[in-house]
């Protein structure tokens, strides 16, 4: 699938820089199609096998996944179609409404990717570069893009036609853009969330609570383990959060003294934001999930956006390669990015109700009266409840 120039340089027709699941996605349905592409990632591949995160791929990323003929390869079983909205303890079980044959399905984002890699590096024999460092991307008008990199062999240079810039928030793609070219957009929402990985399943039904004392949920993470949010404040760090905090906090915010403690895997700080940046594309560069995105976690999308952003550039590549047709990728981010805002709105709608409708102390009672009401809205109107139920299959 490469050309090789000389020891050092190479031919590709997509450099993709990062092997997480927006990276991984994208070099397999570019090499699905016969699409020459290399995959360039810093870390080892067992590091990325072990990456714990979302939990969740909605139903239009499903979709996707079948349209590819990859879902049953890459996806676990059907998701939960209900949500226990819990109020100071008192559940409402809200319904996903409008499945329509391709129901979400449960999948951590650790599953995904390690099914990405079997497929992708075991089966399809596709070129995924770990280890290495010290990318820089060359993407000047009128010149051929390139990337170079060093690995333990020495340096290395990729010449190629496109480079999606898979590589999250902290990496190398964003940043190699000129400044004034992007805007930022940005939102902090004032509060973090700590994220704890228990030896605990989900009993019933995934629960997204509401608390005087905070907010807190409980998702599926297989089916043994489970991961509970809290709310919490910025400054808080793991020295404040003990085991034995966490588990009474959980009984405190779910108003259940029955719960008993579990192991605690992991525990780790997440504040929550909204960050865009756009336009997602400088000349031949194209920014992917996280390295153009940032969702809080209350809205369990950022994973899902980042599949609706390689749904996104695969098909405008293939028709750039096979048609000669740039149109698409010309058009990439005026695309996507409506799609982005309106994940956005669903994001702060979701975290401002289920965090102001809780503790006072951040917003104060009018808004969390307000907030109370947006809940009860969920389960007293069919139309709110409708555009609920899209916004979590992520078919609106
Ligand atoms: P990833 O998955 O972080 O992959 C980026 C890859 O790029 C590599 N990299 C580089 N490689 C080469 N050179 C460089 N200079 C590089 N710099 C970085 C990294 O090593 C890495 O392998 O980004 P991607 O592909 O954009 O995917 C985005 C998703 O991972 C992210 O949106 C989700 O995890 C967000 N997320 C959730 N999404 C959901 O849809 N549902 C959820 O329930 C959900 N829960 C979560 C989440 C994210 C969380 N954290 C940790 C922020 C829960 C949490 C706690």
């Amino acid at each position: 699938m490469k050309t090789v120039q000389d020891s050092n340089t190479e031919e590709t027709i997509v450099a993709i820089i990062g092997a997480g699941v927006s990276g991984l996605t994208l070099a397999t349905f570019l090499q699905k199609a016969g699409i020459a592409c290399i995959v360039l990632e810093r870390r080892d591949r067992a590091y990325i096998e072990m990456r714990q995160r979302a939990g969740v791929v909605d139903s239009r990323a499903v979709r996707m996944f079948e349209q590819w003929d990859l879902a049953d390869k890459l996806l676990a079983g059907p998701v939960a179609t209900t949500i226990d909205y819990r109020l100071n303890g008192n559940g409402r079980i809200f319904k996903i409404a409008g499945e329509d044959g391709s129901p979400g399905r449960f999948c951590t984002q650790q599953m995904l990717v390690g099914n990405l890699m079997r497929e992708l590096i075991d089966n399809m024999a596709c070129d995924v570069r770990f280890d290495v460092s010290d990318v820089v991307i060359h993407n000047e008008e009128g010149h051929r893009p390139k990337v170079t990199y060093l690995d333990a062999s020495g340096s290395h240079e990729l010449v190629c036609s496109y480079i999606a810039g898979c590589d999250a928030d902290r990496g190398i793609s964003r940043a190699s853009i000129p400044e004034g070219v992007l805007t930022k957009y940005t939102h902090e929402f004032g509060y973090a969330w700590l994220a704890a990985l228990v030896e605990a399943p989900v009993t019933e039904n995934p629960i997204m609570a509401v608390s005087d004392h905070g907010c807190v949920a409980q998702l599926p993470r297989g089916p043994h383990r489970s991961r509970y949010y809290l709310q919490c404040s910025l400054s808080d760090n793991a020295a404040d959060w003990t085991d034995d905090r966490i588990w009474n906090e959980i009984r405190s915010r779910l108003n259940d003294e029955t719960i008993q403690n579990a192991i605690v895997h992991d525990k780790f700080f997440v504040p929550l934001r909204s960050v865009v940046y756009a336009p997602m594309q400088y000349h031949n560069l194209f920014l992917v999930g996280d390295a153009a995105h940032l969702m809080p976690p209350t809205s369990a999308k950022g994973m899902n956006l980042a599949l609706y952003d390689v749904d996104m550039l695969s098909q405008a590549i293939l028709k750039a390669v096979r048609n000669k047709d740039d149109s698409a990728l010309k058009n990439y981010s005026e695309t996507v990015l409506p799609h982005i805002w309106n994940y956005q709105d669903f994001a702060v709608w979701m975290t401002d109700m289920m965090h102001d409708a809780g503790d006072p102390t951040q917003n104060g009672t009018f808004r969390q009266q307000i907030a109370r009401a947006r809940l009860d809205n969920l389960f007293n109107s069919e139309t709110a409840a409708y555009l609920h139920s899209e916004y979590q299959r992520g078919t609106n």
